[in-house]
């Protein structure tokens, strides 16, 4: 039994957020869950739909920067589950506005309304509030697992509007916490693979390049590293912090699966059966973040997680399996993604 029985989940029609609900659905049959989502070109709602019908998995179509909706979706709850958020950073080098509005704004509306109805609040963030690491050529594989790595005390330091404003939105959280008591805690954590994820994003933009017939493509040498980690794990982790946490503590979720991209890009080819030099290279994102690399012994030692997809081959496969399979998700959309890209790239070329 959990102490929390009514709980929001913002942005649960997202990837990850959706991810989140199956994973409380199918661990925690005492926890209904209301989903606020604003529905935006992110968030669908078949990746939730069906477990309406069990009457513990609800909609609100809303936008978390609404006080109104907010404040009538945190009155009926105890513990507010917060991923909604603009995610993707090319999209912020484009237009900045919905970055502030959602991430910020609504961060703060949030926790506004947590405050009043004293909710307990967790807040999702990212390795990106910490900027970048540096890699070492010396190291076999430009030094992913070697090296320095994020903890909770490294500084802010975020490179893109996406990250600077995940960043804002976690520094008010925290002065939350110090000056009103609010009952929060902070995870940030690294990129997340698995199914549900939006087209635009790497793996599933070249899984579905792929499929479609167009060449896959890699931001510049490909050298940039990702730590990856299997959306599940990262719900698993979320679940610990919102039940064992310590207020007002952050804590980094990774499961120790740095990958260059180029590595990554062949190893989908690979498995999709194509030659692994079949990619375009194409310019590189402005500003684009190095490495990134999660010291994850905090929530290991201190709340006793650990991840259970530690094989990231297994865990790819079965995702091109998924994007395989569920052509009806994605493919309505791949043309009108690939335009943006291709406008995207004419700027970038210039
Ligand atoms: P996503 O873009 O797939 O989904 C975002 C969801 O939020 C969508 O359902 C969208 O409709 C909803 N949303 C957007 N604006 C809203 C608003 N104003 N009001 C209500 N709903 C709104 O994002 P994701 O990749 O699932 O990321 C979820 C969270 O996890 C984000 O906070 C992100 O910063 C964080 N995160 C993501 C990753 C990653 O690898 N994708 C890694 C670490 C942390
Ligand atoms: O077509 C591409 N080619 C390419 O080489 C795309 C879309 C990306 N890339 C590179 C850029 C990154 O180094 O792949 C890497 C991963 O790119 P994204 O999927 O856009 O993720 P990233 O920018 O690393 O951010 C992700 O992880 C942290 C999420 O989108 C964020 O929401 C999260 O906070």
């Amino acid at each position: 039994m959990t102490e929390f029985k009514n709980i929001v989940v913002t942005g649960g029609a997202g990837f990850i957020g959706s991810n989140f609900v199956h994973y409380v659905y199918n661990n925690h049959p005492d926890v209904h869950i209301t989903v606020l989502d604003k529905l935006t070109y992110a968030g669908n709602v078949n990746n939730i739909n069906m477990l309406f019908d069990s009457g513990r998995v609800e909609l609100v179509v809303g936008d978390i920067a609404d006080p109104e909706i907010v404040d009538q979706v945190a009155s009926k709850a105890d513990a507010i589950v917060h991923y909604a958020a603009e995610s993707h950073n090319d999209n912020s080098l484009k237009s900045q506005d919905e970055f502030i509005q959602t991430n910020f704004i609504g961060t703060y509306t949030l926790i506004q309304a947590a405050r009043k109805y004293d909710l307990r609040f967790h807040h999702v963030s990212t390795d990106e509030v910490y900027g970048d690491l540096p890699y070492r050529e010396d190291l076999p594989g430009h030094g992913e697992g070697e090296g320095e790595k994020f903890t909770d005390k490294t500084p802010y330091n975020p490179s893109s509007p996406y990250s600077s404003t995940k960043a804002a939105s976690d520094l008010i959280v925290r002065a939350w916490v110090r000056s009103f008591g609010l009952k929060a805690t902070i995870s940030n954590c690294s990129n997340n693979y698995g199914p549900f994820q939006h087209i635009e994003k790497f793996i599933p933009r070249q899984i579905t390049n792929i499929l479609s017939g167009i060449k896959p493509k890699l931001y510049g040498d490909g050298k940039n590293v990702r730590d990856w980690i299997h959306t599940e794990d990262h719900s698993s982790g979320v679940w610990t912090i919102l039940t064992k946490g310590q207020m007002g503590e952050t804590y980094l979720i990774g499961a120790d699966g740095e990958k260059n991209n180029k590595e990554v890009l062949e190893d989908i080819l690979t498995r999709m059966g194509k030659d692994k030099d079949d990619y375009d290279r194409v310019t590189d994102r402005a500003g684009h973040d190095l490495r990134y690399a999660i010291d994850n012994s905090k929530l290991r030692t201190e709340l006793g997680w650990t991840p259970k997809h530690t094989d990231f081959e297994s865990g790819l496969q079965a995702t091109i399996d998924w994007y395989r399979e569920n052509e009806n998700w994605w493919k309505a959309e791949k043309d009108a993604v690939e335009a943006k890209y291709a406008e995207t790239q004419k700027v970038l070329d210039k």
